[in-house]
């Protein structure tokens, strides 16, 4: 049966739900902010919508850059709880529809619908119209999607129209729907790469579909030049499939008597997070979000998180982040019985990301490419692995983790 795969990627996401949540900021510029917390426009733009788009914002942009761009728009603190709430409602959307979903990052999935739509273009542009219409009814957000043979088509189909997209890009087109765009448009293409094809007089992916498996790989190396001669052909094998990487990886453990002497507690998270950095190395992960789960004398659970930027499997890091959130705990005048390290958001640690690119391939594009190219069975690409999160100290119930819990 003819393969169809489908993307769904979430439209300006983390800054859409915050349109979402206050319709008055829609329309005029707003900037979603990750802080540095180095003064008053220290950090970057993690994502910003369309109206800031248009005067020049982009993801990874320094806030005083953005300022600068949109000095009348909204700056606002990204919140990723509500993201991740959001984006574990959307995803539940699509696994109501599909058996086989890959999450790829926390606002993007794939899934295989072969066997859902019957090998049918035209059913799956239906079954693409049902989650995106129960998306926009469930969750008042909208998303675009693309459909295609592959899962590099289906990618970059979605790429074709946003936001509010659905394109579909049947069996046998994939050539005349990739030929004429700029070869930095190809998934995996990053701007060092891009500056490379164009010296060798490369300048759409057409062009790069009719060059020599071998100039390539000359110019590019074995696996990742094997990936332009196939990718640019819209070739592409990997199998959509669900992540095998743990949702979370925590330790809980009682402390010898109940206690609220601040220096005990901090020196107990040193040890869990201590097994819990043993746990990622093992496991050869690395993780964005840190819990501290505190439990107190009447087993009251309560827990908080931060995450960071980027992924890191950094021992120090964890630690220091760990303490951090622990020093921030309010005890309530009460005593603590338990104390937990939980680490989430993980991902297979990256090995030499190749290159930057201001674009959201740049952000997941490299470590996709390499993989492909490399032809790994494993998941370890920069995309954002399953971004499940905790409702609770003890959600980790029904999900994939590691815990000690
Ligand atoms: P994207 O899907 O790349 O971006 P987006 O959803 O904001 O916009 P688009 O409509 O083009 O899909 O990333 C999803 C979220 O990931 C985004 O809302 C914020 C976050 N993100 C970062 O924090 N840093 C980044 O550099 C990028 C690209 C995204
Ligand atoms: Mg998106």
């Amino acid at each position: 049966m003819q393969l169809i795969v489908m993307l769904l990627d979430m439209d300006y996401f983390f800054a859409q739900v915050e349109e979402r949540e206050n319709p008055l900021l829609a329309g005029k510029p707003l900037m979603v902010c990750i802080f540095s917390g180095r003064g008053e426009l220290g950090g970057v733009v993690s994502t910003c919508n369309y109206a800031a788009r248009a005067l020049g914002v982009h993801s990874g942009m320094p806030i005083a850059f953005a300022k600068k761009k949109a000095p009348e728009g909204a700056f606002l603190k990204a919140d990723f709880e509500k993201y991740n709430k959001a984006s574990e409602a959307v995803m539940g959307i699509v696994g109501a529809h599909a058996k086989t979903v890959e999450q790829a990052s926390i606002d993007e999935a794939y899934a295989d619908i072969t066997q859902e739509c019957n090998g049918d273009f035209k059913k799956a542009a239906k079954i693409a119209q049902e989650i995106k219409k129960e998306i926009l009814k469930q969750e008042k957000l909208t998303c675009s999607v693309g459909i295609g043979e592959n899962k590099l088509i289906a990618k970059m189909a979605a790429g074709e129209k946003k936001p509010d997209g659905l394109t579909v890009v049947k069996q046998g087109e994939a050539a005349a729907f990739l030929g004429p765009m700029p070869v930095g448009k190809l998934f995996g293409v990053g701007k060092k790469t891009e500056e490379k094809l164009h010296a060798l007089g490369i300048k759409t992916i057409g062009e790069l579909a009719k060059k020599e498996e071998g100039l390539l790989k000359e110019n590019f190396g074995n696996s990742f030049g094997h990936y332009l001669f196939e990718a640019s052909k819209g070739v592409d094998e990997e199998e959509v499939r669900e992540r095998e990487e743990p949702a979370q990886v925590s330790k809980v453990a009682s402390f010898p008597e109940d206690t609220n002497n601040r220096e005990e507690i901090a020196k107990m998270v040193a040890t869990l997070a201590q097994g819990v950095h043993e746990k990622l190395c093992e496991g050869g992960l690395e993780f964005r979000q840190v819990t501290f789960i505190g439990i107190l004398e009447g087993l009251q659970t309560h827990t908080k998180s931060k995450t960071q930027e980027k992924h890191s499997q950094s021992g120090e890091l964890l630690k220091s982040v760990a303490q951090e959130l622990a020093a921030g705990f309010g005890l309530g005048g009460k005593k603590m019985r338990r104390a937990g390290v939980r680490v989430g958001m993980l991902q297979k640690k990256q090995e030499g990301v190749e290159e930057e690119g201001g674009k959201k391939k740049g952000k997941v594009a490299q470590g996709e490419a390499k993989k492909q190219a490399q032809k790994k069975k494993a998941q370890g690409n920069a995309r954002e692995t399953k971004a499940k999160t905790q409702k609770g100290a003890d959600a980790a119930g029904g999900q994939k983790s590691l815990s000690d819990f």
